[in-house]
């Protein structure tokens, strides 16, 4: 996935009521209902330590204080750091947070303290915006494209066959299409056989990757990729709804499956 950039978090509240309004309308349920659904329990009083990570390309703007942010929102208590890194990871500790949050260039991650759970935001991206891609209320059939086979894109594929649905993916990369085929029993998705989706969980970090061939009148797309790989003349053409967000719906998946 790639780096964040602070115009990405722009209007983040914003951004994510547009998104909880397409999810309601096209699913019946609220993201936070959808993720107690999904990880069989509520948050409760968790405090939510946020470090900041100076490594690689080094702080972004509005990405700590869009996470405080978000676990306020969903009714948790929390606090960034003063210090950065290493010295931000003892503070937390010190100041009593019960699940941390931090992220490099590489990984962002939720550490749970009390129970020891560890969830990545990638494994909790894919997890939660192909089950909301599998919720939609219109879906045809049990068949759903998955877009993308990187480690948002495999997770969320995982997801899906592990509950019953039959998994189509494309990617350019032959092993990672390969390893999805032997490992989660998923098929290749090939244009050659026309078939149209009414379920799309696209997970790449490209931009037009849905194509007029793949998408069925009025599909669901439940995508995180920034850019969003839907181009907008095929989403109005097909009247496709997307659910599209670059952090709440993520990170709100993350601390559900550390509670
Ligand atoms: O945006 C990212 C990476 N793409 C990892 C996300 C994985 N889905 N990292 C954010 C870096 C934040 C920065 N180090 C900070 O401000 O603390």
């Amino acid at each position: 996935m790639a780096l964040l950039t602070p115009e990405d978090l722009d209007n983040l509240s914003a951004q994510f009521e547009e998104s909880e309004s397409t999810i309601e309308r096209v699913t019946g349920s609220k993201l936070t209902d959808i993720c107690k659904e999904l990880y069989g329990k509520d948050l409760g009083s968790e405090k939510v330590g946020i470090i900041p990570i100076t490594a690689g390309n080094g702080i972004i703007s509005n990405f700590t204080s869009s996470l405080l942010f978000i676990a306020q929102r969903l009714g948790l208590e929390g606090f960034i750091t003063q210090h950065t890194d290493v010295a931000g990871y003892y503070e937390a500790i010190r100041d009593g947070a019960d699940i941390l949050l931090m992220a490099d260039d590489h990984l962002f991650i939720a550490h749970n303290l009390r129970n020891g759970k560890l969830v990545t935001n990638h494994e909790a991206t894919g997890i939660i915006y192909s089950e909301i891609a599998s919720r939609f209320k219109d879906a045809a059939s049990s068949e759903i494209l998955v877009i993308g086979l990187g480690r948002v894109g495999y997770a969320g594929a995982k997801h899906l066959a592990e509950k019953g649905f039959d998994v189509y993916a494309c990617d350019p990369n032959r092993d990672f299409l390969d390893k999805a085929a032997d490992e989660l029993g998923i098929k290749e998705y090939c244009k050659e056989d026309r078939k149209k989706f009414s379920m799309v969980f696209e997970a790449t970090p490209n931009a037009n990757t849905i194509t007029e061939g793949m998408i069925a009148e009025r599909c669901l797309v439940s995508t995180p990729g920034i850019p969003c790989g839907l181009p907008q003349e095929v989403g109005r053409k097909y009247r496709v709804d997307l659910v599209m967000e670059p952090l709440f719906i993520g990170v709100t998946s993350m601390l559900y499956s550390v509670i």
